[in-house]
């Protein structure tokens, strides 16, 4: 897209005008911004329209990914990036005297998700569009997002995140293409004439699915795909009433903040088949006005399940080819296999969603009885090849619950982990059964990032670095980044580059000070964990090394000056979670008030962790603390976003941190910890008790939870001190704490050794390409989706 800085600054002041009716000077930042995204977002209408009609014209196969999270992030600089106007549009800012940090800074960031596998979400519909693929996102708008957190007296405290209060220029409402959604009501099977049974739906509650899209701008492609988010709305009989208004509204009023706890909320439910149904109505009416013939499905069209939430899509689309098609049974089961495929995101047990039939059967009663077919169905085809044991343990129905995973992998041609130990865990653990029945659907497809978000757009000192050294090649092709492993030794380019940390560092620094009151030294090592709050990632863990370097100073200790950074979100439910804050919080106060840490040792929990504040801090880190319990965290992918800026990875071999390993070397990592054979071979032995009274500087640092040393944590102390010693410390905390401390001091010893850091960092950085998310959509389209040719061999 070419436009000048004179056409900008005439089309900005146009749209100005035509919206708030007034001049340049009396708009505020947020009108200011607003305006700015419109004029953005008129750029890319017209490659919007060109991507949907050529797309349609050359009938190009369509991935659509359904998802119950998407974190964008906010849109405006990566927009501009992409099309390539990012300079540009600064230049006539500053012509027009405007302030372009504080017009950017105007955006709210949207935070439809929880954590990683919202982002993923988000990061592969940019991947796609950048990659040339037609790759759409299907989830719900919710009008309230992840809760904003902000801390008193240490306390996670949460408030409503009114995220469309000041509407949100983005989005373009497609009143045109709403759809209807059915809930409750009971069905009949009626005979027609062509013997044919038509469901005839009695006594069901509606509601309108109205579809609200944004624009998915490709880096320098010209391709724009489409994410879109419905929203609920009573339906035109019903919308005279005011408290209709409210109840079908309601389906879409707010995310559920938790990552892993499934308890079977029925308007979770809901929300699960609302957007499900709208999409895969709106899906089919698309094909057949492009396509015709709905037995050509799977040849145009591939749906994709991210985790469980979106599984009934298995169901939905059966009940739309049986019943509004009128296909039979068996060739309805072969299109909706060939259509769909599953990613799985989590090993946790008690993540595995599951609905009790009778609720599902009260509020979907028609996907009820295909689920009872198909369960039928696939007991009758598996029993005698694999035994009543096994075919009962993988079957959706069991003790009058429906099983998602299981649903899933049945109905899916492919299956999917995120990380490679994750997708071999999943084929011994979790999903063992139906591997036995169907191993080749398995496959690995590792995570990925968009280094155009974390390392183009937050990371600008290292960008401009790298185009010096190494050309600009890197920003098409993450993997051309291998380059700079020739300038691993050259003192100049360290040099440089360490410079470039701390530039970023500086602006960190200047953001903990003006959020927490805090002044940290830019020149210690800034060490980083940020991810949600859970137990299995032991944030906890992180606290007693801090806790050792407080209590080694103390006696006189000197090690390298450390900032420890948190940022991470509990769900509100998750009481030892919140313990764990109120924890890092009460620590941060001891710590940062004392003068004998002064220089040498501060704490900074930064409220409110999402993408927009992760932009900051992941350019600022030296370490990128990854000390999940070996085999509990699926993949992680903070750990791609901190390698590729530099950071060292401090790390069990979990989830994705063995691949980091692999890709940039044994010696780049802090490595530490029990392996998931170790861990699990020791789990029946385990006796954390022991582990305490062994240790005796553990068991001062325990011992300080209830002690009084650490203030104001009565009950928190004593929560935490409780999983430790009697729950015996479901994720060897207590086990790994000597190995963490070793490889801690690892660090500390390379820290001394400036020039070998930044060799390390850069080693870090060159193997960071092979997780650009461009490269894994790229995996997914030629081996799931099959909407790329397969890799010659
Ligand atoms: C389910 C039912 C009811 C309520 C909530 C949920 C729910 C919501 C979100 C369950 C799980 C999630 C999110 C899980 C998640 O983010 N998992 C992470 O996915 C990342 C991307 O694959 C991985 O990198 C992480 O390892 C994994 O923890």
């Amino acid at each position: 897209m070419v436009i000048t800085t004179t056409q900008f600054i005439k089309d900005y002041r146009d749209v100005a005008l035509r919206w708030f009716a007034d001049g340049l000077e009396n708009l505020s930042p947020l009108q200011q911004y607003q305006t700015l995204a419109l004029v953005v977002k008129g750029y890319a209408a017209r490659d919007w329209a060109r991507s949907k009609a050529h797309a349609d014209k050359t009938q190009q196969k369509q991935v659509y990914y359904f998802s119950i999270e998407f974190m964008p992030g906010r849109l405006l600089a990566s927009n501009l990036l992409n099309l390539g106007l990012k300079d540009v549009v600064d230049a006539g800012l500053a012509k027009l005297g405007l302030d372009s940090a504080a017009v950017y800074a105007a955006e709210r960031d949207p935070g439809l998700g929880n954590g990683g596998l919202g982002r993923l979400a988000s990061a592969f519909l940019d991947a796609m569009a950048s990659t040339g693929m037609a790759g759409n996102g299907n989830g719900i708008r919710y009008r309230y997002g992840l809760f904003e957190q902000r801390f008193v007296d240490g306390y996670q405290v949460e408030v409503p995140d009114d995220w469309l209060r000041d509407s949100y220029p983005w989005e373009t409402r497609k009143e045109n293409r709403a759809v209807i959604v059915k809930f409750g009501g009971h069905v009949d099977l009626v005979p027609g004439a062509s013997g044919h049974l038509t469901a005839v739906y009695q006594g069901t509650d509606d509601v309108l699915a109205v579809p609200y899209d944004t624009a998915m701008i490709g880096y320098r492609t010209g391709t724009v795909n489409t994410m879109r988010l419905w929203a609920a709305e009573p339906t035109a009989e019903r919308a005279h009433a005011l408290a209709e208004t409210a109840r079908a509204g309601a389906i879409t009023e707010f995310l559920y903040p938790d990552d892993s706890d499934t308890a079977g909320r029925e308007l979770r439910l809901r929300q699960e088949y609302f957007f499900v149904s709208a999409g895969l109505q709106s899906i089919l009416t698309h094909f057949k006005r492009t396509h015709g013939d709905v037995r050509l499905l799977p040849n145009f069209v591939a749906v994709h399940i991210n985790d469980t939430h979106p599984a009934m899509a298995v169901l939905e689309l059966m009940r739309l080819l049986l019943d509004e098609e009128q296909l039979a049974w068996d060739q309805a089961w072969q299109l909706t296999v060939a259509t769909m495929s599953y990613t799985n995101h989590t090993l946790m047990a008690e993540a595995l969603e599951t609905w009790p039939l009778g609720m599902f059967q009260d509020l979907l009663p028609r996907l009820a009885q295909l689920a009872f077919e198909v369960d039928r169905r696939f007991r009758a085809r598996y029993l005698s090849r694999f035994g009543s044991v096994l075919v009962n343990r993988a079957a959706p129905l069991q003790d009058g619950q429906l099983h998602m995973a299981n649903l899933a992998v049945i109905g899916s041609h492919a299956v999917n982990g995120v990380a490679k130990i994750h997708s071999e865990l999943l084929k011994t653990t979790v999903l063992a059964d139906l591997y036995q029945i169907f191993p080749d659907r398995f496959s690995n497809k590792t995570n990925g990032i968009t280094p155009r978000r974390w390392v183009q757009l937050a990371d600008v000192p290292l960008a401009t670095l790298l185009d010096d050294v190494i050309g600009t090649k890197w920003r098409h092709q993450p993997q051309a980044l291998v380059a700079l492993r020739s300038h691993a030794s050259d003192p100049a380019f360290l040099s440089r580059l360490m410079a470039a940390k701390h530039e970023n560092k500086v602006r960190l620094a200047a953001l903990i000070q003006a959020t927490l009151g805090l002044e940290v030294p830019a020149d210690a090592m800034f060490d980083v964990q940020i991810k949600r709050l859970h137990a299995y990632k032991r944030q906890l863990l992180h606290v007693f090394g801090i806790l050792e370097h407080y209590l080694a100073i103390k006696k006189g200790a000197v090690r390298p000056p450390r900032v420890h950074v948190f940022g991470a979100k509990a769900a509100p439910s998750y009481r030892y979670a919140k313990a764990v804050i109120r924890l890092i919080n009460a620590v941060a106060a001891l710590v940062n008030a004392d003068p004998d840490c002064a220089g040498k040792l501060a704490v900074a929990f930064l409220p409110n962790y999402g993408v927009s504040l992760a932009e900051a801090i992941i350019p600022a880190a030296d370490v990128s603390e990854q000390i999940s319990l070996a085999g509990t965290e699926a993949s992680g992918t903070s750990n791609m976003k901190l390698m590729a800026t530099g950071a060292l990875t401090l790390a069990t071999l979990d989830g994705a941190n063995i691949e980091i390993r692999d890709a940039a070397g044994k010696e780049s990592m802090a490595v530490f910890g029990l392996t998931e054979q170790e861990a699990k071979a020791l789990r029946p032995q385990y006796n954390a008790r022991e582990r305490y009274e062994r240790d005796p500087v553990l068991h001062r640092i325990v011992d300080m939870l209830t002690d009084g040393s650490i203030p104001n944590i009565e009950s928190e102390g004593r929560e935490i001190r409780a999983e430790l010693l009697d729950y015996n410390d479901t994720y060897f905390v207590l086990a790994d704490f000597a190995d963490y401390l070793a490889a801690n001091r690892r660090l500390d010893a390379l820290w001394g050794d400036p020039v070998a850091w930044a060799k390390l960092a850069t080693e870090n950085i060159a193997a960071s390409g092979r997780f650009s998310a461009d490269l894994t959509v790229q995996r997914y389209g030629r081996e799931i989706w099959r909407v790329l040719p397969e890799q010659p061999v």
